[in-house]
């Protein structure tokens, strides 16, 4: 019984040996992915995720081509695709970020942003070796142009990256926030296995609430009082933000499965 309690350290142990041990990952000798001077002008805003850990505002850009990404069964970036992403400070207080009136992170100016892109083009990546990513460099760079990450040191990026896997072509939340809608807004509550997670949500009056779809299927948000406010269909992976101006008690439930229900406390 006391047996995977006590393997379980021990594999830790091991494992953390090991990378003590090992050499520098292997990277580009090279940048080949470019500090990226004109993207504010030059490119689109695919998507904006506010960041809790962190608590900070990314906002992510893409040039014509990476901006021509399609779903499809899986995302293929075509070569001289470019993905800068934009990463702000929030500007905090002690109980956390400071919302701004549609409930988002706001980028604090204080604080210069950093840049931090992917590139990809015919036979990139291959310096990687095995943490390679398809056809991708990386690199981060300050808003002066000196290097916040070298592309020496750029293997930490694609190690990470691995994780998005081949079906993304190594992106995280393009597919999610830019070709599927979701807004990248903190998440408050979830909609997963025809359930609202939690369910009783607690704000001050005033403030938002981000509901994600989380599941497979479309779900709504429907008033339970006869006549209210209905969402719409929500399709799987897409989100929806609501603002609670009055005190009192949301009761919602949804609309396609009834005993899916949820409530927003509204406090004073
Ligand atoms: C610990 C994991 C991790 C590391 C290390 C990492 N990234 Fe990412 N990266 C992510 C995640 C996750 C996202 C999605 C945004 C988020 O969740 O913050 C992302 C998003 C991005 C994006 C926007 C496209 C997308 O995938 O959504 C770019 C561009 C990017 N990272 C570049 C870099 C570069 C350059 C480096 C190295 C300097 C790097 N990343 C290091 C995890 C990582
Ligand atoms: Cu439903």
């Amino acid at each position: 019984m006391n047996r995977l309690l006590l393997l379980t350290p021990i594999a830790g142990l091991t494992f953390f040996a090991t990378l003590a041990t090992s050499q520098a990952p292997p990277a580009p000798a090279v940048d080949r992915v470019g500090f990226p001077a004109d993207y504010k002008t030059s490119m689109k805003v695919l998507y904006r995720f506010d960041r809790q850990d962190t608590r900070q505002v990314r906002t992510i850009y893409g040039n014509a081509a990476a901006a021509a990404v399609e779903q499809g069964k899986g995302l293929t970036y075509p070569y001289g695709s470019v993905l800068v992403m934009e990463t702000w400070a929030a500007i905090t207080a002690a109980s956390g970020p400071v919302l701004d009136a549609d409930g988002r992170f706001q980028q604090n100016p204080a604080v210069a942003p950093t840049l931090f892109v992917m590139r990809k083009e015919r036979g990139f990546g291959e310096e990687y070796k095995q943490n390679r990513n398809g056809e991708w460099e990386y690199a981060a760079y300050r808003v002066d142009g000196t290097y916040q990450t070298t592309p020496q040191n750029s293997a930490s990026c694609a190690i990470c990256h691995l994780q998005a896997g081949a079906v993304t072509d190594w992106t995280f939340r393009v597919q999610p926030l830019y070709l599927k809608g979701q807004t990248g807004a903190n998440v408050d509550a979830v909609m997963r296995d025809y359930k609202f997670l939690p369910g009783v949500v607690r704000v001050k009056a005033g403030a938002t609430v981000t509901f994600v779809n989380d599941d497979l299927v479309q779900h709504t948000i429907t008033d339970r009082v006869a006549g209210g406010g209905d969402s719409g269909l929500i399709d799987a992976g897409k989100s929806l933000t609501l603002k609670f101006t009055e005190p009192g008690e949301f009761n919602f439930r949804c609309r396609l499965h009834n005993n899916m229900t949820g409530v927003v406390v509204v406090e004073p």
